[in-house]
């Protein structure tokens, strides 16, 4: 069955990437979702690129894309009840920054197989910084391994978050937690974009990171990057399959991960 290496990821986000780069600081056509929730031209356009590729080269693959929604496929005599080919894309995952001006964002593109995230791309194009993962073989930064944090104290971590666009109406606002790990951190950064943030946690330039129902799109690739680079990831109520909604994910430093997920819980 057609299934994509993990370099087919990579050529996508990359050209992607460069779509994203092309339009930064362009007065781009800003559009609301919701009071706080945007998309630009820019996002649009990078989607439509990966939909058309993804559509071209791995015919009958179902997509789960963040402006566009599920496009399901179905390949010739496969008999499996579900989707067994999926992919998930946030074409510019930082909408926000990029909207504003600040140069922080990324395409995220996870894979994956009979419900399984095989492989994930997430490239931010402003650093030319593309992390990669493959199920079974490691994670990359540019091609180079990367590690999880070995922070065992959560005091002198250094952790991240992001809050939901749901958060002026969201009774489960996270700003207890973020209050709790700022008091008992060495710091709590906010970077605006999901998907680095697992990408950070993944290369230990974060201890760990959590945030409340963000989309499958936002975390499939991150997560599986993080996992693979011997993060412990997981969903926020401790299940393992974080890709499935509600995506309240936990990506952390063994030695600080049941701490992180403790706290986290006693406040919901
Ligand atoms: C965003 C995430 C962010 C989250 C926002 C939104 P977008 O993705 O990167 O962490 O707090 O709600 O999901 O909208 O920039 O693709």
């Amino acid at each position: 069955m057609n299934t994509p290496a993990l370099t087919d990821l990579e050529s996508l986000a990359r050209q992607a990437g460069a779509l994203l780069r092309a339009g930064f600081g362009r007065a781009d056509q800003i559009h609301y979702k919701s009071e706080i929730d945007v998309v630009t031209d820019t996002d649009r356009l990078a989607e439509d690129f990966l939909i058309r590729e993804i559509k071209g080269q791995f015919a009958g693959h179902s997509i789960v894309a963040e402006e566009s929604g599920e496009t399901p496929g179905r390949i010739p005599g496969d008999k499996s009840p579900g989707y067994s080919r999926v992919w998930y894309i946030d074409p510019m995952d930082g909408t926000v920054n990029f909207a504003h001006g600040l140069p922080h964002f990324g395409v995220s593109i996870g894979f994956a197989a009979d419900g399984v995230m095989r492989c994930g791309v997430v490239y931010d194009p402003m650093r030319d910084e593309c992390f990669s993962a493959e199920r079974g073989v490691g994670a990359w930064l540019n091609g180079a391994a990367i590690r999880a944090s070995g922070a065992s104290d959560l005091n002198t971590s250094l952790l991240a978050t992001e809050f939901g666009y749901d958060i002026r109406s969201h009774p489960q606002n996270n700003l207890d937690q973020y209050a709790y790990f700022t008091l008992h951190t060495q710091g709590v950064r906010r970077t605006g974009s999901a998907a680095l943030d697992l990408c950070y946690a993944a290369c230990g330039r974060f201890d760990g990171y959590w945030e409340l129902r963000l989309k499958p799109w936002d975390v499939a690739a991150g997560g599986l990057i993080a996992e693979l680079a011997g993060a412990r990831v997981c969903k926020v109520d401790g299940e393992a399959d974080y890709v499935t909604p509600p995506c309240s994910i936990l990506a952390a430093a063994p030695g600080i991960h049941r701490q992180m997920l403790e706290v986290i819980v006693s406040f919901q």
